[in-house]
This record gives C-alpha cells, structure tokens and sequence, in this order.
C-alpha cells in the first residue's frame, strides 16, 4: 500500500509543478486563491480521502466548561473552542490552549489539560495557577461533523488536513489557516484589559495536535509583547524538515528517490503557503523557532507502526514516532551547531549546513523524555516529566537519554543516562535506530528506571555508575 501511494504520488508530482519555498522570498504572494488548491503531502497520498479519525456523536460540553467562538479571519470566520465556564480572567497568571489529536475530541482534551492542572494545583505545585484559563480549540471535519458546526465556524474538508496547519474549508469565503487560528488565541489572550495579570500562555499538543504544534512553534505568530507563550509540543508523528536532509539511512524501509513528496509540506517547506502573517523562507522560520521557548515530551514506548508511514515520514526516522522525534532533536541541534551532546541519539545526517550564523549555537528548545509513557496523552502529562514540562519554569528533567550522553551547556537539567543498562547503546552513527529499539529492549528487560529529577550531583554519580537505579 505504502508503495502504490508512492507512485500516486510520484504521479501526481510530475503533473504538477513542484514550486520550493526554500528560494522563495519574504514577499507575500496573493495566497487567498492559491490555498484553497492547496493540498499537503499527505492529503495528496490519500487522493484526499484520508479517513483518520472518527464519526462524532454529538458534542459533550465537559463539565466545568463552555463551548465559545473567538474570531480568527476578517470574513467573519470563527474557531470553535471549548473553555473554563466561569473563568477568573482578572486574576489568571496562566492560560492553556489543548490542542486535541486526530479524533478531534476537543472537549476530552480539555478535561484532560484541566484534570492534570487541578491536581497540579491539589498538590501545590508551583506555577499551577488555580485561576489558569483552560482552552481547547475544535478543529471541526465537514466529512464527519456536519450538523455540529454553525455557518461561522471553521471547519477542514480533509480529515486530517488542519494538522498540517492547511486552509479551513468552512464556511466557503474563508481563507485562514489551522495556524491562523492558533494566532487568533495569542491575539485573545494579549489583552491586558481584560487579562491584567496574565504572565503565559501555554500551546500544548499531543498526537495529531503534536503534530499541529510542532508546525506552529516554527511558523505561528510571535509572542507579542508583555505576554510570554510557551510551545508544548507531545510525540507528533512528523515535522517539517527545512533542509532536504533526512535521518534515515536505512534505504530498506524508505528512500527519498522513490519518495518524491518527502519535502512537500507537511513533511518539509516545499508548497508552503504561509499565513496570514506572511510567508518566510526555512532558514528564517528556523532562525524564529529556536529563539521560541519550546518543549517537547516524548514517550519513550511510542515506538508502535502507528500513525503515519507514509515514506515522507519515514524518512524522517524509521516506522516509531519516538525514533523520529530524537531525530529531529539531532536535526535541529545539528543546523544550530550547538553544544548539545548527541551520542546515541538515533539518525545521521552528512554535511548538514551550519546556520550558527542564526543560531549564535544556542537553541531554546528542551526534550523531555518520559521513559514509561507510550502514546498516550494522559500519562505522558500526567507524568512526574509531564507536570514539570507543563508547570516548571526553570530547569527541566531530561527524562531518559541515551547511553553515553552527557548533560551539556545547553541549559537543561540532567537525569541519568542509558535507563540502568550500561551496555544498550553502544554506536551512534552505524544502526543508530536500531541501536535505540536495542537499548528499549534492555530498559524494558532490565526494568530499571533511571530518572532522576533533580541535583546534579545524583546526575554525575548515575553518569558515574549507571547501572544504579536513583529515585529522588
Ligand atoms: C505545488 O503547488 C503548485 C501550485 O499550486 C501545484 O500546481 C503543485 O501541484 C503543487 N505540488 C505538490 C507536490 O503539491
Ligand atoms: C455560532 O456559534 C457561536 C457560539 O458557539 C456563536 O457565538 C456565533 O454567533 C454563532 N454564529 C452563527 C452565525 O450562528
Ligand atoms: C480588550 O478587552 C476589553 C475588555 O474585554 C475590550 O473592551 C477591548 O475591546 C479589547 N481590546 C481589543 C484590542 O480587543
Ligand atoms: C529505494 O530506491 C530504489 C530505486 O532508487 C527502489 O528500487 C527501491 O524500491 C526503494 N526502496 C524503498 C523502500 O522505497
Ligand atoms: C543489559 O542488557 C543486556 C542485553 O539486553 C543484558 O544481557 C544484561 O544483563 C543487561 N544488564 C543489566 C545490568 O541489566
Ligand atoms: C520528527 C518529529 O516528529 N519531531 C518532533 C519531536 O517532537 C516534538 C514535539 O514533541 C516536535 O516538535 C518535533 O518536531
């Protein structure tokens, strides 16, 4: 199946014309025609008939929240979201804003974000703000949730479509983005009128909405002035590479020259179309995400053929979410040239370019890995790492790194390498994915949980002897 949505695809590339965004200019092109012939790399796999997902029911408000509209566009458009009920806006120092994954359940999601927040706040942890603003946007489907949605509301035709930050469908005259919704929220929330002591707001992703967050950390709008905004992006199944570069080196499982939408947006910059804000070339998204205070959490067990195998993914790390999301941590850290350590991370790439000359060989993201969390929103931020990458503010747990990685300069807190097992990851650049299903293995057989969250003297002893166990 993977192979014939290879030739569709090789297909219907050679029939169009494959216009790269990584010369494009910052000048904005007349977009409102053009986006709505735009379809992503993925939705074009599927001839658009992409069926992820389910058939709603009727929409259940959660208890302790209301359904609402915020504007997003200037024809009158609006994002249906789901929201605290009786929000103290003049006291919240916090805001959440859940994205939901491919089932679009935002109302789950948003008792899931305001269960974890409650009990944040039961157990007095710091930053948990009683009075925090709960959001969950609905990324209504005309396929599946017809009849739930009002003709101002935005909705996407392809099921999948608003993960990859593509145009709304509905209501027919609107041409704003997946990411232009997310930006209406920042807009929202910056008003000190109506929110004076508002310090953060918080975009936080899982799954599909992962997906959607990881996109959006690099091309949404900037945190506008007085108002700090957090990017908390959980286990997405792809990213957009801004260089033609992939990890994989296991032709076996996908090449990129029988993969001829590897860097076709969502997977990559080509057919961009930008946002309401504008479009910008892959280095100077690059240059704007890095700066971005932006946290990404991993389970380390999604390692599951689940979610998207097209090739284009694949490239990007092998068949496991996991594999890819430390991928890109090398990608990323890589193109930054950053002192960040990197041994046993999966993934290798040759004569990456250097853009230190953006990144000053700093960036400001953060990789948490929760070592026995699977693909499953509520424990990876149920999680003791899920809690601190939601709420804490200054040093992070790293979770689980690979065998021989050493903290670095890179501002974040260490935990103890190689999950107990001292003989897991041996190489970094032969086999590296498989090294890493190798060193899960023996995690998993050796049961031991490494984690440490705390001071770093623990950490330097683990690194000394990580064959000893240390929970503080
Ligand atoms: C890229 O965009 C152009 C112009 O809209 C279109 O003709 C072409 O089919 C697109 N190619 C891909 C691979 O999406
Ligand atoms: C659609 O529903 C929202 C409330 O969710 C409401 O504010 C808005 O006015 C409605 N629009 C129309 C055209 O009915
Ligand atoms: C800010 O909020 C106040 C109070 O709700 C409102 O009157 C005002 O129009 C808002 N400002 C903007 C720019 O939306
Ligand atoms: C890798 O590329 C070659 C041709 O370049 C092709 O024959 C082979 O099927 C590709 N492998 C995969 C897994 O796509
Ligand atoms: C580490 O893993 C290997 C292979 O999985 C196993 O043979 C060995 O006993 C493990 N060592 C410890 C200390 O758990
Ligand atoms: C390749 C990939 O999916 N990388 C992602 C790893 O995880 C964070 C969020 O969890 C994303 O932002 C990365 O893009």
């Amino acid at each position: 199946m993977r192979i014939s949505g290879c030739i569709t695809a090789a297909l219907l590339a050679l029939a169009g014309s494959f216009a790269s965004a990584t010369s494009s200019s910052s000048s904005r092109p007349h977009l409102s025609a053009l986006r709505h012939h735009k379809r992503d790399a993925s939705t074009l796999m599927s001839g658009g008939k992409n069926n992820e997902g389910e058939n709603h029911s009727p929409l259940k408000v959660p208890a302790g929240a209301k359904l609402r509209s915020l504007p997003v566009g200037d024809q009158g458009e609006e994002i249906a979201v789901y929201w605290t009920r009786k929000p103290k806006n003049r006291k919240a120092t916090q805001a959440y804003v859940m994205i939901h994954g491919k089932l679009r359940n935002g109302n789950t999601y948003w008792s899931t974000m305001n269960k974890v927040l409650q009990s944040a706040v039961k157990d007095g942890y710091p930053n948990a703000d009683e009075n925090a603003v709960v959001t969950a946007p609905q990324f209504f489907s005309t396929i599946y949730n017809s009849g739930q949605y009002n003709s101002s509301q935005l909705a996407w035709a392809d099921v999948n479509a608003w993960q990859a930050g593509e145009t709304a469908t509905h209501p027919k005259r609107t041409s704003v983005t997946a990411f232009d919704a997310l930006d209406a929220l920042i807009d929202h929330f910056a008003n000190k009128t109506k929110y004076p002591a508002l310090e953060r707001l918080n975009f936080v992703g899982h799954g599909g909405g992962g997906q959607l967050l990881n996109r959006y950390a690099i091309v949404g709008k900037d945190a506008p002035s007085g108002l700090a905004v957090r990017w908390i992006a959980g286990d997405p199944s792809s990213a957009p590479y801004f260089t033609k570069d992939r990890p994989l080196a296991d032709a076996s499982v996908a090449n990129i020259s029988s993969c001829p939408l590897y860097n076709t947006w969502r997977y990559g910059f080509d057919n961009f179309t930008g946002t309401l804000q504008g479009l910008k070339t892959p280095k100077e998204y690059f240059a704007q995400t890095i700066k971005r205070d932006v946290r990404y959490i991993v389970g380390y067990q999604d390692t599951s053929a689940n979610g998207d195998q097209y090739c284009m993914a694949l490239l990007q790390g092998g068949v496991a979410r996991r594999d890819r999301n430390l991928s890109w941590w090398r990608y990323i850290n890589t193109l930054a040239r950053t002192a960040e350590d990197l041994t046993g991370f999966p993934g290798s790439f040759s004569n990456l370019p250097d853009w230190s000359d953006v990144s000053l060989n700093v960036i400001n993201h953060k990789l948490v890995v929760v070592e026995d969390a699977d693909h499953d929103a509520v424990k990876v931020f149920g999680s003791t790492e899920g809690r601190a990458v939601l709420f804490d503010d200054g040093d992070l747990p790293t979770g689980w790194r690979p065998k021989g990685w050493r903290a670095s300069g890179n501002g974040q807190k260490i935990a103890a390498a190689g999950g107990g097992n001292a003989t897991s990851i041996t190489s970094t650049s032969s086999s590296p994915v498989s090294s890493v299903s190798q060193a899960q293995s023996s995690i998993q057989a050796s049961g031991a949980s490494a984690l440490i969250t705390c001071r770093s003297i623990f950490a330097l002893l683990a690194l000394l002897a990580p064959t000893i166990a240390l929970t503080v």
